[in-house]
């Protein structure tokens, strides 16, 4: 039986050159399924290339190119240089996300001779059209997991300091080896640390300034219980990152009793976004579909225009009490 890494490594040995690109605000499991994935594509003697974007860069994303940059080089291009490089007999990979307008370069897709993609999220709409191959398993807890089982195939080892990313990657998409973990997951984590993870430098990624981490303790006094499993967070007045919206709603699973959790915030002038977490027996997707927005059942997100911040709170209390 031929397989998906069959056929990929058979479409990378025919390409002239490869691009691997994730989502924009890229995450560490789309970084570390990248790395991972340069590594096997290296092998190959390919020309491979990775896209960042240094204007939408997280913190974590930025201490670990900072990491890798020090022990290996990489080729990580930005937007314009991707383009210039794209010819009909580029590869171009995309990771860990599957619709169009939540890529890093979305008009990079028409430039290329062919796209692949490998993903873990539930399909939504707007997923990319005329892709050569597609390998979107949603029973999987990262992207990261699916680049282990490709380099087991490929018997192949990393550095420490890669392992370490993807590590890192793993333990952010399931919330510390909480949600979505299966057996394979626990393998995988496994094979990485055998090549050499470490798991210190691996909280460093996570580390944050003490003044941000207070910021955030003080709003999350804010949150109280919607009704007996569901939590929510409304952030106060000033402009917060996605990503923070992202962490409180995070922290908040760690509380007793909480099924899902909801973050609400100004994420820019007239723009209120949600963010909401769930253990798993409550789909959240749905509850962010109903706001315009999407994701997954455990991790979803919505943007809402020109609302106040309590109308939503009211919204979501209504919703689900
Ligand atoms: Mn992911």
């Amino acid at each position: 039986m031929i397989t998906f890494f069959d056929r990929l490594k058979g479409m990378i040995k025919k390409a002239e050159s490869i691009c691997i690109m994730t989502h924009r605000y890229m995450d560490l499991d789309g970084f570390g399924a990248s790395l991972g994935l340069y590594e096997i594509i290296e092998k190959y003697n390919k020309n491979v290339f990775i896209i960042t974007n240094k204007s939408e860069q997280d913190d974590s994303i930025s201490k670990a190119l900072e990491k890798i940059t020090r022990k290996r080089k990489f080729s990580f291009i930005d937007s314009m240089e991707a383009l210039d490089l794209a010819t009909p007999h580029t590869l171009l990979i995309i990771l860990d996300v599957h619709k169009k307008e939540m890529v890093e370069v979305p008009y990079l897709i028409d430039n290329v001779g062919s796209v692949v993609i490998i993903d873990h999220h539930i399909k939504g709409e707007n997923i990319i059209s005329d892709t050569d191959l597609d390998y979107i398993k949603t029973s999987v807890s990262s992207t990261v997991e699916i680049i282990v089982d490709f380099l087991k195939l490929e018997k192949q080892t990393i550095e420490p300091v890669v392992a370490t990313i993807m590590l890192a990657g793993m333990y952010i998409d399931t919330n510390n080896f909480n949600i979505k973990t299966t057996t394979n997951t626990y393998l995988a984590g496994a094979y990485l640390m055998e090549n050499g993870a470490d798991n210190v430098v691996k909280q460093e990624l996570f580390q944050e300034n003490k003044k941000t981490f207070i910021r955030r303790q003080k709003l999350l006094k804010n949150s109280y219980m919607i009704n007996e499993n569901m939590i929510l967070c409304m952030l106060d007045n000033n402009i917060h990152k996605g990503s923070e919206l992202a962490k409180i709603a995070e922290e908040l699973l760690q509380i007793e009793d909480v099924e899902a959790s909801f973050a609400i915030g100004h994420v820019e002038k007239g723009i209120i976004g949600i963010s909401a977490r769930s253990l798993g027996k409550i789909n959240v997707e749905k509850v962010m579909k109903q706001f315009g927005g999407g994701g997954h059942k455990t991790d979803a997100a919505a943007r809402v225009e020109g609302q106040s911040l309590s109308k939503i709170k009211i919204k979501i209390e209504n919703m689900l009490k």
